[in-house]
């Protein structure tokens, strides 16, 4: 047994470890004044505590190496819960199976610790191949409840095809964030359902989802667009009417597909709705978020809709195992109306951004809609140019 690589390789990774979780974060200045990024990402497969990814017996493994990597912690749904903010992150092993796991932090933008050990959700009759992305709402019936993908293999497929999936929406609930209970997996008349959220209200006394129905696992097909359903309960929740209401559009940021984010936010001028959006190029699929607000009485009116994106990747962002994606499902809104946005990029790892209330409200209610047609947004810009003009000379 070679004990001194063993001790000197434990030693390095464990103040390697602590330094990271330890790293302060820093604003970094943005000039469009939407939101402030931060120099760090707040979660990445490093941040995933030693003790998940090591065997410390030196007798088992002399040379301290790693027996179960981890590749990824991304898609994190978000709370603010007894003072504190909990990230649920898609944590993903190098076999390609995501589980969920919490970090918390005392700051929302750095210092994010994982739990002892990740969350061991119960399965259904049916079980998950894979699962991942939840959306966590605290919901007004006193549960706070977990969305997430669920994901099976097509077994319709033929065995030629490995990789035909089935994804649809799985439902936990929790009062403390510990013990989770798993109701029945959503049903809907849809073949494919991802991105599903949950209203943080009843509407019309029943529970309110913003869905994405698809034709098939990656491609829109017939379907696509965020939709709208009821459902009377949640045990199990079952739609039977879907409506779009916020559809894909030819030559826009979402016209291959689009989902919704986090559970939306609630303001005195309507629903603070983030998305993202999605459209094919040369290089592949391309993932941007936008906003949009709904009506307080009928979250399916979209009130108002602010053209292109409202985060795109950059910078490091970019680059990752799927690359040119931003995501969120996760972000907190406290009463003095900060908000904490998280995304991941490229489906490698989480960030934070900060922004607030009277910011969003800000950007959706004055950024000139998607005019569709290129004369439209020269339009646009000359109205802008022309009001710039007027306000420089009466300077
Ligand atoms: O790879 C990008 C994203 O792809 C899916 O999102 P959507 O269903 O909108 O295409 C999800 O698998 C998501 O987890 C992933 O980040």
């Amino acid at each position: 047994m070679n004990s001194s690589l063993f001790t000197e390789r434990k030693k390095i990774i464990e103040t390697q470890h602590e330094h990271l979780i330890q790293q302060k974060n820093k604003p970094v200045f943005q000039s469009h004044g939407w939101f402030t990024r931060y120099e760090h990402p707040v979660l990445t497969s490093e941040h995933i505590p030693l003790t998940w990814r090591y065997d410390f017996n030196p007798v088992t493994n002399p040379f301290f190496m790693e027996r179960l990597s981890v590749n990824a912690a991304f898609n994190a749904g978000a709370i603010f819960f007894n003072e504190k903010y909990y990230l649920v992150a898609r944590v993903e092993g190098a076999d390609r199976k995501s589980f969920f796991a919490i970090a918390e932090s005392s700051s929302g933008i750095d210092n994010f610790r994982y739990w002892d050990e990740p969350l061991a959700i119960p399965e259904t009759q049916t079980p998950d191949t894979n699962v991942y992305d939840m959306r966590l709402v605290q919901h007004e019936d006193g549960w706070i409840y977990g969305l997430f993908c669920t994901e099976r293999r097509d077994p319709s497929a033929p065995p030629s095809d490995q990789s035909a999936a089935i994804a649809q929406c799985g439902i936990v609930r929790t009062h403390d964030l510990k013990k989770w209970e798993r109701l029945p997996d959503l049903q809907t008349k849809s073949p494919q359902q991802r991105n599903v959220v949950l209203h943080p209200e009843l509407i019309r006394g029943k529970y309110a989802f913003y869905t994405r129905p698809q034709d098939g696992f990656i491609d829109a097909g017939s379907g696509g667009g965020i939709g709208f359903g009821l459902s009377a309960s949640m045990e199990p929740a079952l739609i039977s009417n879907e409506q779009i209401i916020d559809d894909r559009i030819y030559h826009t940021i979402k016209e291959s597909k689009n989902g919704m984010g986090p559970a939306p936010i609630k303001t005195d001028k309507g629903w603070l709705q983030l998305a993202h959006g999605v459209r094919n190029t040369a290089a592949g699929l391309r993932y941007v978020l936008y906003v949009f607000l709904t009506d307080l009485q009928d979250p399916t009116k979209v009130i108002a809709k602010p053209g292109g994106y409202f985060l795109a990747p950059e910078g490091i962002e970019r680059i990752g195992d799927v690359s040119n994606v931003v995501f969120s499902n996760g972000w907190i809104a406290h009463e003095n109306g900060d908000v904490y946005l998280y995304y991941a990029s490229s489906d490698t790892r989480t960030h934070v951004a900060t922004t607030s209330v009277a910011q969003l409200l800000d950007y959706v209610l004055h950024t000139p809609e998607d005019g569709l047609r290129s004369a439209v947004s020269v339009q646009q810009r000359m109205e802008l140019i022309q009001r710039n003009r007027t306000i420089q000379q009466s300077h």
